[in-house]
């Protein structure tokens, strides 16, 4: 399988992008080798420059639940195209796909479309400030809300991928109100809230953490913090950007029964193209401008394109498609953990629904730190040994790996079958 024409692509963009690349988890660093250069993709399949097909399991890091390209969407958005790119002003379907977000996640009752998560959980943050005129903020390590400063310290996903958890370049006065706690610790939330009482705007979680590899909350977790932040004047923001339309079309909070105070939106919610999205109680959004005092702006938040795309991803969603995307999660993650045990290979598998990631430790994973015992070294063999069994996993031990609709039964087993491969060459 040659990779010749990424190479030279890659050699190429190192000369014009930061590390080759416009994100960083992208360029491949964490587990060896040099990126793909991808060419075309449809349904569970991507193909890259040098006309190798893989299954893919990043699916552009999760807005695409229905797969690439489907004919729908493709459709679609040449009739918006056709109509014009974007306008600088309001439009019928940035109301109609608000109006979808609020039937399908009634906590939203006001929301205000961005061009990114991590505008999304930024304006999120202000917003809390200045409802509650307090400053601090908890978020969990490893957990991940976008590259904005006050969320860079202890942060998951690329951050912890590439080792630098908490940035250059963010002074400390930007992290100085930022308090971290261990994910699935309530005690730990408990004993922050006590030492800083009157001084906490929010808690930011994400309810199914993704981007420590995926961790499922514990046992009474969201309650339990729902619960602290009532009884601390504290808001409560679910940070859903992964989980939002992924863990049921109504996000984690519907699943769990939780009621946040904001909601931070992504991925499927764009469809592939660049959507984010903030929204929540009546009361907290009336303060974002222009209806109040709270300023967040952006020439292409809520443009026809990307409308278009989230509209034609999430007017769907129906039921049906998250048991069997369930149950194909549940037969990739026994599958891995069938191959792993046959290799005598160290693996411990989290699952949910549709989301899972294969880590390679001994122990449960229940929290950043646990994560961190996980052997990068060895997921980089194992990325490579299924790389080159045309299969793409995620390019990093701690992201979630993601299938869609267009994933098929076969797919999973072709991968399980290459996995059994791959685990019996990766042992030091
Ligand atoms: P973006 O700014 O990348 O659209 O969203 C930031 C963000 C916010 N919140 C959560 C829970 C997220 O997972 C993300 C972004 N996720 C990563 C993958 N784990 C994006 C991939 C990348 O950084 O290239």
């Amino acid at each position: 399988m040659s990779t010749r024409k990424s190479a030279k692509l890659f050699d190429r963009a190192q000369k014009i992008l930061p590390g080759g690349v416009n994100s960083p988890v992208r360029a491949f660093s964490a587990v060896g080798g040099s990126p793909l250069f991808i060419d075309r993709a449809s349904g569970a399949h991507i193909t890259d420059v040098d006309g190798n097909r893989y299954i893919d399991y990043v699916m552009s890091w999760g807005p695409l639940i229905h797969g690439h390209a489907p004919a729908g969407l493709v459709r679609a958005l040449g009739a918006a195209a056709k109509r014009g790119t974007s306008y600088g002003a309001p439009t019928a379907i940035e109301v109609e796909l608000g109006e979808e977000v609020r039937r399908r996640f009634p906590s939203i009752e006001r929301v205000r479309f961005v061009n990114s998560g991590t505008e999304a959980t930024m304006s999120a943050i202000r917003l809390a400030r200045a409802a509650t005129g307090r400053h601090k903020i908890i978020k969990f390590e490893g957990g991940y809300h976008g590259h904005g400063d006050p969320f860079l310290a202890q942060a998951g996903s690329g951050a912890t991928t590439l080792g630098v958890p908490t940035s250059p370049g963010v002074p400390p006065a930007a992290v100085g109100d930022t308090l971290l706690a261990p994910y699935n610790d309530l005690d730990a939330c408990r004993t922050l809230c006590a030492r800083e009482t009157g001084s906490i705007a929010a808690i930011i979680v994400e309810p199914i953490a993704g981007n420590m590899g995926v961790v499922p909350p514990a046992d009474g977790f969201l309650a339990g913090l729902r619960a602290l932040c009532a009884a601390h004047g504290i808001l409560l923001v679910f940070d859903e950007v992964i989980s939002g339309f992924r863990a049921s079309a109504g996000g984690a909070q519907e699943v769990f029964g939780i009621k946040p105070d904001l909601t931070c939106l992504g991925k499927i919610i764009g469809g592939g193209l660049p959507v984010g999205a903030y929204g929540g109680r009546a009361d907290l959004m009336a303060l974002v401008a222009p209806s109040g005092p709270v300023y967040q702006a952006g020439t292409l938040s809520g443009n026809p394109l990307a409308m278009t795309a989230g509209l034609w991803s999430v007017k769907p969603l129906k039921p049906r498609l998250y048991r069997d995307l369930a149950a194909l999660g549940e037969r990739l993650a026994s599958g891995l953990a069938d191959a792993a045990r046959r290799a005598r290979v160290p693996l411990h598998v989290n699952a949910f629904g549709s989301v899972l990631t294969p880590f390679f430790t001994r122990e449960p994973v229940r929290d950043y730190r646990s994560a961190l015992t996980a052997d990068t070294a060895m997921y980089g063999r194992f990325f490579r040994a299924m790389l080159a069994r045309g299969i793409y996993p995620p390019p990093s031990q701690f992201e979630a790996w993601f299938l869609s609709a267009a994933h098929t039964k076969k797919d999973v087993d072709r991968t399980i079958a290459a996995a059994k491969k791959a685990m019996r060459t990766i042992q030091n």
